[in-house]
């Protein structure tokens, strides 16, 4: 795992947390999904505004939900994510922040192309995973990930993909790969990292919950310029 991670800037685990603790996660998932009052200010549609009266969420995310829910990082999935991302990548590797997608069944709404360092300040301690643990079977019909080997630490140019959605950047298609994963197997990507995932064209939803470490000091840098990752998308780092 960590040779492919420091290798191509992805990798996976088929099963980091057993049955019993995903059905503990999916409980606590469902119920911030269900609840716009508690998660409102944390909550947006990775799908963009959209038609604004239809008031339908296409790719559901959440923000910080440990912050409202702090039964989810008692959870062991936290702890063993964790472990993995310190033997990936060091000791000093810490939670900065957590996040729920969630795909709503038939929503056919994919997540473009990005880097997630696109969306953070510069860092000069470019270290980074983001754990993303299927809490449902994923595959490609449903909107598993998809990766594109890293070959350098650059970000390419990002837009908006939709007002108020996802950024976006091209890619090569030509070397992307899926990775489908049974419910309480999960990804571990790096922010340099091209990824993907298609829309959810299946009557199931897709529900993922995504853990983000970095070096201890770097959390403290963006701290101390107000970066929580609870406010608005846009592009920080070009
Ligand atoms: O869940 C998805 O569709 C996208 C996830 C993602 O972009 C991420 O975890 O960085």
């Amino acid at each position: 795992m960590k040779e492919n991670f420091l290798k191509q800037g992805f990798t996976k685990l088929d099963r980091l947390i057993p049955d019993v603790e995903v059905e503990n996660l999916r409980k606590l998932y469902d119920e911030l999904l269900n609840d716009r009052k508690r998660t409102a200010g944390l909550r947006s549609d990775l799908g963009g505004k959209g038609d604004s009266k239809a008031n339908v969420e296409k790719i559901t995310q959440i923000m910080r939900p440990s912050m409202i829910e702090p039964k989810l990082s008692s959870n062991i999935a936290y702890t063993l994510a964790l472990d993995h991302v310190r033997d990936m990548l060091g000791v000093d590797m810490e939670l900065d922040f957590d996040m729920l997608i969630n795909k709503a069944p038939q929503t056919s709404t994919p997540t473009p192309w990005h880097q997630d360092a696109a969306y953070w300040i510069k860092m000069p301690d470019k270290r980074s995973a983001s754990c993303w643990i299927a809490l449902d079977e994923v595959y490609e019909d449903n909107g598993c990930m998809w990766f594109i080997p890293k070959e350098n630490e650059q970000i390419k140019p990002h837009k908006h993909y939709t007002e108020g959605g996802a950024l976006y950047c091209e890619a090569d298609l030509s070397i992307a790969k899926s990775v489908p994963l049974k419910a309480g197997g999960c990804t571990f990507h790096d922010g340099f990292t091209l990824h993907f995932s298609k829309g959810n064209t299946t009557n199931s939803q897709r529900r993922a919950l995504i853990l983000n470490f970095r070096p201890k000091k770097m959390i403290e840098l963006e701290r101390s310029q107000g970066v929580d990752h609870t406010g608005e998308r846009k592009i920080r780092n070009k």
